[in-house]
């Protein structure tokens, strides 16, 4: 346990990135701007899963570039990226043989955006970790929580079984070692089914750290605060802060409610006083992009850090 940690405790800082189809509407649906977090707007508008897997048809990311992606990071002195490999979607930013929906197999970019981003994190020295949504998946008959597409029946085990732990199976054996898996939003996952996704990441990775958000009342590695939210004072044992740069974790084209670099800098300081790790949200575009207000706020961060802590 402590050994698995050690390299998270000593990161403080790292690069939370929410990516994938929901990039494209960007907030917005047919004309229409759907309140609420970007990458929830399949469940807010209700789309239909037929419809909504077309946005895979039109999603080119052109200018993704991972040596910029990492190098923004460390400049801002993170030492992690946790990046979302499947969000609530349910599309794979990986190749997957366990499901066709993935950036390789369904899109005209063809390539595997986890497999370049783990590739330059490996070569830049920054950890690779994956955010995987274990319990909803809306694009599933048998995922959780889409309840406007699919009847209430569903074999929550066989989703389990043919499309996580496959899923799992890929993101821990073809990308090199993996700092940890995020997991979110449990819902109604039993004990043991907790438990056998739990037991195959130590299988197959020992020293790939699990994430308080697992579920099932099974002991993780380290807890999640709500997002966004701040302890009170100094807390004992490892956790973690996600947080927003915006009010959105997914790329929304007209939320420019951005936190100031000083703003930003006291947070972090704050949270690291009191125990903490600070895992800091971009969210880039269809294009690949991360959102230059982004860029250039997290840089500023890197830049106070750095002229403070010279001399
Ligand atoms: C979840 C996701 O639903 C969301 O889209 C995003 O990925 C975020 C990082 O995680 O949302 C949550 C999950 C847990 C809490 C709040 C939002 N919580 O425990 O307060």
């Amino acid at each position: 346990q402590n050994e698995r940690m050690q390299w998270w405790r000593d990161a403080h800082f790292g690069m939370f990135i929410h990516w994938g189809l929901y990039a494209k509407p960007a907030g917005e649906w047919k004309g229409k701007e759907i309140e609420g977090i970007g990458e929830w707007i399949m469940k807010r508008a209700q789309i239909p899963a037929v419809e909504y897997r077309q946005l895979a048809k039109e999603f080119n990311p052109v200018k993704f570039n991972a040596h910029d992606f990492v190098t923004t990071a460390k400049n801002a002195g993170m030492k992690y990226i946790t990046i979302t490999s499947k969000h609530h979607d349910g599309f794979a930013m990986f190749k997957s043989d366990a499901s066709d929906y993935n950036i390789v197999d369904a899109t005209p970019y063809g390539k595997d955006v986890i497999k370049a981003l783990a590739e330059e994190c490996h070569k830049q020295g920054l950890r690779i970790c994956f955010y995987y949504s274990q319990s909803r998946d809306w694009n599933e008959l048998n995922g959780l929580d889409n309840d406007w597409d699919f009847p209430k029946e569903r074999n929550f085990q066989k989703y389990l079984d043919e499309k996580v732990k496959p899923q799992l199976t890929e993101l821990l054996t073809n990308y090199g070692p993996v700092g940890l898996i995020w997991f979110d939003t449990p819902m109604s996952i039993t004990k043991e089914q907790a438990q056998s996704l739990k037991d195959l990441v130590r299988k197959l990775q020992p020293e790939c750290i699990i994430s308080g958000r697992l579920g099932g009342g099974v002991e993780t590695d380290y807890m999640s605060t709500g997002d966004n939210v701040i302890p009170a004072t100094v807390v004992p044992g490892d956790w973690e802060v996600p947080a927003t740069l915006n009010n959105t974790w997914g790329f929304k084209k007209n939320d420019h409610h951005w936190k100031s670099p000083v703003d930003l800098t006291r947070l972090l300081f704050d949270i690291t006083a009191k125990g903490g790790n600070y895992l800091l949200n971009v969210g880039p575009t269809a294009e690949g992009l991360i959102p230059q207000e982004s860029v250039d706020i997290l840089a500023k961060v890197g830049d106070w850090m750095k002229t403070n802590s010279e001399s």
